[in-house]
C-alpha cells in the first residue's frame, strides 16, 4: 500500500503529533505490519488485520485488552499497549481491519539465534506469560479460532486437503510432489499421537489455562543491549488452551538454528542444548505453577506443535496456498516449509528420552 495511505490511516489513532514515515516489517504470515514514526520522535506499529483469518476482531481485541490489562495490574512485567481512534467513539480498530500499538523502545527480535543465552531467556519470557496469568479465568477468553491447537482437528483437515475431489493439474502435480511427506503425516504411529494433549484437557487432567498459542521465537522481544526478555507480541491468538502449546511452539521455533522454511535439510539440526536452554528458562519460572501432569507433556510439546503446524503447511499447499502468505520467489513454498518441519519432527522422534531426563532435572 502507498506510502500517503498508510500515513493517514495512521492519522485515525489518537497520537500526539504527526506521522511522518512508515514502513513494511517482514514479520508474520497472516497480518501485515507497518513501523510508523511521528514527528515527536516516537514510533508506532501499525497493523493490518486478516480478517479472512481472524473475521471477529472485536473478541480478538477484547481478550487482548483484558489479558493485557491482568498482567499491567500485577505490575511485574511489560505488555502490549493498544491506542484507541480519535473521535466521538473511539476504538482499537479503524476501518474494520486496522490497528495502532505502541514501539517498544530499545527491542528486538530473532528468527533464530546461536545464543543459548537468549533461548534461555526465550523460555523465560514464554514461562513469565503464563505465570502473570496464573489465577486469570481462561473460561472468560473467547475462542477466537475453534479449534485453533485441537490437533485432531488438524489433521482431519488435512485428511479432507488430500482427499478432496477437486482434480485440476495443479492438484494432481502437487499430490505427486507431497506424497512422501502425507505418507509421514499421516503413518497411524503419528496420527495416534494427535490427541494426546487434547485429551487431558478433556477429561480434565490437565488445567485450562490462558495461551498465547504463537510463542514462536519471533515472537518474543528482547532487550537490544542485554538480550533480556521484555515481553511476548502478537497476542491475536490468546485463547484458553494449554501451557504444553506454548512451551512446544517455543521448541518448534528455538531447537535449532534454521528458519522455518530452510530449504537446505542438512542445515537442520535438532540440538539438545538448545531444548535444555529453552527448558531451564521455562521450568526455572514455571516450576511451582506447573501441574505434574502438565510437566510429563512437556516432552511432547515440541513434536505436538511441529507436528501440527506441518499438517496446516501440507494442507495449504494441497488446497492452492490459500491461508499462509507465501514468498514467490520460493517455488512451492508451504511444501518447502513441510520438508523442513518433517526433519525437526524426525530428530524430535529421536531425542525424547534425552529430553524427559531434562525436562525432570529443571521440573522437580
Ligand atoms: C502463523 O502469522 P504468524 O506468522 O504470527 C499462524 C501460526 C503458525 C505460524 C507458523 C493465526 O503465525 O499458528 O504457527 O504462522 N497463525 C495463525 O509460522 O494461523
Ligand atoms: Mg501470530
Amino acid at each position: 500500500m502507498e506510502k500517503e495511505k498508510l500515513l493517514d490511516i495512521a492519522k485515525k489513532f489518537n497520537i500526539e503529533g504527526n506521522p511522518v514515515k512508515v514502513k513494511l516489517i517482514e514479520s508474520g504470515h497472516i497480518n501485515k505490519t507497518y513501523l510508523v514514526e511521528y514527528n515527536t520522535s516516537r514510533k508506532y506499529i501499525l497493523q493490518y488485520v486478516n480478517t479472512n483469518v481472524f473475521p471477529n476482531i472485536t473478541e480478538l481485541m477484547k481478550n487482548i485488552e483484558e489479558v493485557t490489562e491482568f498482567i499491567k495490574k500485577k505490575g511485574h512485567s511489560t505488555t502490549l499497549s493498544f491506542i484507541k481512534t480519535k473521535g466521538e467513539n473511539p476504538s482499537y480498530i479503524y476501518n474494520n481491519n486496522w490497528r495502532m500499538q505502541e514501539f517498544i523502545e530499545n527491542t528486538k527480535t530473532y528468527i533464530s539465534t546461536e545464543s543459548l543465552e537468549i533461548l534461555e531467556e526465550a523460555g523465560k519470557a514464554v514461562g513469565d506469560f503464563q505465570k502473570e496469568l496464573d489465577g486469570f479465568d481462561a473460561s472468560t477468553l473467547y475462542e477466537i479460532i475453534e479449534k485453533f491447537h485441537y490437533t485432531p482437528n488438524r489433521v482431519n483437515q488435512l485428511m479432507n486437503a488430500i482427499n478432496s475431489k477437486e482434480n485440476n493439474e495443479l492438484r494432481k502435480e502437487r499430490f505427486e510432489k507431497a506424497k512422501p511427506y502425507i505418507d509421514f503425516l499421516t503413518d497411524s504411529k503419528r496420527t495416534s499421537r494427535a490427541n494426546c494433549i487434547t485429551s487431558k484437557l478433556e477429561d480434565g487432567t490437565i488445567p485450562l489455562r490462558v495461551t498465547h498459542n504463537d510463542t514462536k521465537l519471533s515472537n518474543i522481544l528482547f532487550d537490544k543491549d542485554t538480550n533480556r526478555y521484555k515481553c511476548l507480541i502478537d497476542l491475536d491468538t490468546i485463547m484458553p488452551g494449554s501451557i504444553v502449546y506454548d512451551f512446544g511452539e517455543g521448541i518448534r521455533t528455538g531447537i535449532t538454528m534454521a528458519a522455518e522454511d530452510e530449504q537446505d535439510l542438512s542445515k537442520i539440526y535438532v540440538d539438545m542444548k538448545r531444548f535444555e536452554a529453552f527448558t531451564r528458562g521455562f521450568l526455572g519460572i514455571m516450576k511451582n505453577t506447573i501441574t505434574k501432569e502438565e510437566l510429563d507433556l512437556l516432552v511432547i510439546g515440541g513434536w505436538m506443535m511441529t507436528y501440527e503446524n506441518t499438517t496446516r503447511f501440507l494442507a495449504d499447499y494441497l488446497n492452492g496456498d490459500i491461508y499462509y502468505a507465501v514468498n514467490k520467489d520460493i517455488p512451492d513454498h508451504n511444501l518447502v516449509r513441510v520438508k523442513a518441519q518433517v526433519e525437526i519432527i524426525k530428530q524430535l522422534e529421536e531425542n525424547e528420552e534425552k529430553m524427559k531426563g531434562m525436562i525432570n532435572q529443571y521440573g522437580l
